[in-house]
């Protein structure tokens, strides 16, 4: 069966291909140039959950969406939903994290801890759309290291694990991170 992949982020796309290769055929929003929905929403499940049926809407196949983000506990969940949007829009990432790094100094905060969040939606065009939500918790460290993955994968380091998400091999990061998790309970709702 194929399934269209409603993301524009070819981070979030290698990792979704790694997740459901052998299962589904997969093809990007885009790959079929897709348009981009403005993401209005206030809660990750809330933008995937549009990121979907926007897709399904347009493609009239079933799509899958990914909405995520660090939150880091001792600047409130920031930068959370708006994660994508701290790297400007070059989608400097490298500044984005400095950004967190220079706050925290400026707050004087010790507390390191932080999460990732994936919410997934899969939405049948006219039809239901299914949402769930996973999460990994981890600690910052800074200076980043590592050169894999994406985004702010190179300050992350998931608990149980002494290597950065940017460290680490990508089929490590691919067993254990959030979108992991939220594939996990994707596959436990579409079986119930
Ligand atoms: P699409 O909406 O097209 O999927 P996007 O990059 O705009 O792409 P989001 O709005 O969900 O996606 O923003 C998520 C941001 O959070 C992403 O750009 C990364 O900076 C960060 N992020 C999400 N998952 C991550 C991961 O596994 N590792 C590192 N950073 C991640």
């Amino acid at each position: 069966m194929r399934l269209v992949a409603a993301t524009h982020n070819a981070g979030k796309a290698r990792e979704i291909h790694a997740l459901l290769d052998g299962h589904y055929t997969v093809v990007t929003a885009g790959e079929l140039n897709l348009p981009e929905p403005a993401e209005t929403e206030t809660t990750f499940v809330g933008n995937a959950m549009l990121k979907a049926r926007h897709a399904a809407a347009f493609s009239g196949e079933v799509s899958l969406a990914d909405d995520s983000g660090l939150s880091v506990v001792a600047l409130d969940g920031a930068p959370g939903i708006f994660s994508a949007r701290w790297g400007g829009p070059e989608r400097d990432f490298g500044l984005a994290m400095r950004k967190i790094e220079a706050r925290l100094e400026d707050l004087g905060a010790t507390d390191r801890s932080a999460f990732f969040t994936s919410a997934l939606a899969v939405a049948w065009p006219d039809g239901p759309c299914v949402v769930v939500e996973g999460r990994v918790d981890g600690q910052l460290t800074f200076p980043s290291r590592g050169d894999r993955g994406f985004g702010y994968d190179p300050i992350f380091i998931p608990e149980g694990h002494s290597q950065t998400f940017a460290e680490m091999e990508p089929g490590l990061k691919d067993g254990l991170s959030h979108r992991a998790r939220a594939f996990e309970q994707l596959k436990a709702a579409l079986i119930d």
